[in-house]
């Protein structure tokens, strides 16, 4: 047996092991994520702490929804897929923390990649960090130039970041395997390109709004056209 076939098969036993290959007569899966019923009001957020600094009050921007009723800031991935294009999510994030904002305010890497949080405020701010509900990790962020602490984000999926001295500081991180995601733009709209041909699972996932998984068909050069109405 050939080293690089013993490869492709320790490789494809563990599930979380992506192998990079060239596909051929890949299609697309593309559509768009939409608030199901009436969106929520726009909604101001009072600022309690630090407002010499961060301002009275701002805009809230967990849900972001557009007047047609897309859905910004969702991620749309497939979390069947173990070979196929090149991994594009990064490995290394800058989280900085700029005007009371953690910046970027939703980001998707690789799975085992590190975060470097730090911060270009004056003021103490904390990043308090939630992986399916339990705090993945909860650093004080001091108000020092050149302060950085860095944590390795291992799991897959949705990880939530609050600041517990400013509660209306969010943002959000998506841990992927694969390269197979989207993050939807102002209208709700997403494309997952250059998918192999085969059945694969595509999945949402939003900070506020539930999550779903539904069973999808690429056929070979096809788009698939997905929508889907968030709760
Ligand atoms: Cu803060």
């Amino acid at each position: 047996m050939s080293a690089a076939l013993v490869a492709v098969l320790v490789a494809a036993s563990t599930s979380t092991t992506y192998v990079e290959t060239e596909p051929g007569g890949g299609g697309a899966i593309s559509g768009r994520i939409t608030y199901h019923g009436t969106p929520p009001a726009p909604a101001r957020v009072s600022v309690s702490m630090d407002r010499k600094y961060c301002g009275a009050s701002r805009d809230d921007d967990t849900w972001l929804i557009g007047p047609d009723g897309g859905v910004k800031n969702v991620i749309v991935y497939l979390s069947d897929i173990n070979s196929g294009k090149k991994m594009t999510a990064a490995q290394s994030l800058t989280l900085n923390q700029v005007g009371c904002h953690y910046v970027p305010r939703i980001s998707v890497v690789g799975q085992g990649a590190t975060i470097d949080i730090k911060s270009s405020d004056p003021v103490l701010h904390n990043v308090h960090s939630y992986q399916e509900g339990s705090t993945l990790f909860n650093v004080a962020v001091p108000p020092r130039q050149n302060f950085q602490i860095s944590r390795k984000l291992q799991k897959t999926g949705g990880i939530k970041l609050k600041c517990d001295v400013h509660n209306f500081m969010r943002a959000a991180i998506f841990v992927v395997s694969n390269p197979y995601y989207a993050i939807t733009g102002d209208d709700g709209s997403y494309e997952i390109a250059d998918v192999p041909p085969g059945t694969y699972t595509v999945n949402t996932w939003h900070e506020l709004a539930g999550a779903v998984s539904e069973r999808v068909t690429v056929p070979p050069g096809g788009v698939v056209a997905w929508d889907h109405k968030l709760k």
